[in-house]
Formats: C-alpha cells, structure tokens, sequence
C-alpha cells in the first residue's frame, strides 16, 4: 500500500486537558501528514475536555471524532476502547499519544517512515535511544525512578527495547489484531508494558525512534499509587502466565 493512501488514527486518551487538547491538535495539523484522523477518548472529564473535543470535531484543522466514555477508568481501558474503535473504522496504522504535549508531534512522520521501510511491528517513541531526551527539567530522582522501571521491566520480561514504559507509539493495525488488543488488561504505565510483551512474546519486533519528552505544561497529573503499584506487580503476572502455558 503506498504511504499516501493509509489512514492514521491518533488515539488520543484525555482527563481534564481542557487548555492541552486544542495546542495537540494544532501540532497534529502543522505536520501535514496525508490520511490522519484523531480519536479522542474522553472519560466524562469534569473540566469540560468532552465538549472542547467536540467542538474540535466540527471546525478543528484535521478530522477529529470523539469517543466519550462514562467515567475515569484508567489510561488503559481508554486506550483498549479507543484502538479498538479506530481499527473498526478502518485505520490502516493507530498511534497512542498522550494529550498533555509530552510528546513531539514531529516524530510521528519518523515513526510512519520506519513502518513503511521495515519489518517492524510497532515503532516506540524513545526517550532512551541516542538522540532522545527525558524532560530537561525532571528533578534527579524521577529520571532515576525511570530509568530503574525500565531496568526492572527488561529484567523481568527480556523485552530488549530502551525505553519499555513509552507511552508514544505506532501501531500497524495488523499488529494490534495479532496481539488481541481487546484482552489487555492492565491499565497504568503497565499497559505499555504488557503491549510491548505481547509483541516480543509473539517473535515480532519492535523498532525506537528517539523524542525528546517534555513535562506537562498545563494541568496536573493522573498519576496515582494504584498505578505504581500495578507497574510493579504486572511484570511478574505476565512472567509466570508464561510459565504456567
Ligand atoms: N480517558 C482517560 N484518559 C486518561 C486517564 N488517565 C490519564 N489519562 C490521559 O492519559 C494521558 C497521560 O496521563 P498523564 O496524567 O499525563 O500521565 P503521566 O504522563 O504519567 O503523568 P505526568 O508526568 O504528570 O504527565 C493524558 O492525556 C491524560 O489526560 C483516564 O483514566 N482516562
Ligand atoms: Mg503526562
């Protein structure tokens, strides 16, 4: 298929990003990348996210649809629900982004690059690949808890990527049906992991091209202990379901 007939979806998962949403889609236009859609999964925000999407769908600058779910359940669960609807509707490659600017927009046409000219299955954007960058203004001991998740997660599960907590991704769609998308079940930064290990697990590969990842500007964080604690504990879960097949 050639590059310019395919559709790319940008699922993007939003919580209260009322002031992120319109810059995100603004940078998702300025790229000018041929057949991108938007597919925002908004959970009932209480700041009004919801309807500053729709707003976006009718006289925003790409084509944007919404899809609203009840209540906040987890990073995880919007991103199943989100996938799952942009591949029904066709999308030929699905990327995960988060809406809160962290990730550059610019990579995204080095991301499509690498999956039109090579064998791999899902394209990670890497803080930890040379030419890549945490948030230059992280303090020491969160660059050092990142690094140490990623340690902690290669050790357990042998995924050989650099960067195995990255929240930026693309999809081929035929990746997301071969890893049963619709049956992940983790939810915080474990669901990126447990999608890479369903990957490597099935002999695909996957591919990093490096970003540079900023702090969030606008709005405050959805991260909770809940979701530490799953990102500790998952690791082990997918290890021994391994060993019990
Ligand atoms: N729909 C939905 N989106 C969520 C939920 N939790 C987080 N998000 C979105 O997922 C993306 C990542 O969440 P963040 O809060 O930025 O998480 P983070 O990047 O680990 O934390 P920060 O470092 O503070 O940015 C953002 O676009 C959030 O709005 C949720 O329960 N439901
Ligand atoms: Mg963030």
């Amino acid at each position: 298929m050639s590059e310019a007939s395919q559709k790319v979806t940008v699922v993007v998962p939003t919580y209260d990003e009322r002031d992120n949403l319109p810059k995100l889609v603004d940078q998702l236009a300025a790229q000018g990348i041929d057949g991108l859609h938007v597919l925002v999964v908004d959970d009932n925000s209480p700041d009004g996210t919801g309807e500053v999407a729709e707003k976006l769908a009718v006289d925003g600058p790409v084509p944007l649809s919404v899809l609203h779910r009840t209540a906040k359940n987890g990073l995880g669960r919007a991103y199943v629900d989100g996938m799952t609807r942009a591949l029904d509707e066709g999308a030929d490659v699905v990327i995960q982004m988060d809406a809160d600017l962290s990730h550059p927009a610019e990579a995204i046409r080095d991301m499509l690059d690498v999956l039109a000219h090579t064998d791999a299955a899902v394209v990670l954007g890497s803080r930890y690949v040379p030419g890549g960058a945490t948030a230059s203004d992280w303090p020491w001991h969160r660059k050092a808890l990142s690094a140490f998740a990623n340690r902690y997660v290669n050790t357990i599960l042998r995924l050989g990527v650099k960067d195995a907590t990255a929240g930026f991704k693309a999809w081929r769609a035929s990746t997301l049906r071969a890893i049963d998308v619709a049956s992940v079940e983790s939810n915080g930064y474990s669901f990126q992991v447990e999608m890479n290990y369903r990957v490597t697990e099935r002999g695909m590969r996957i591919a990093e091209v490096p970003i540079r990842f900023e702090e969030r500007s606008e709005g405050v964080s959805k991260m909770s202990f809940a979701v530490q604690l799953e990102s500790a504990l998952v690791p082990w879960r997918l290890r021994f379901a391994k060993s019990r097949r």
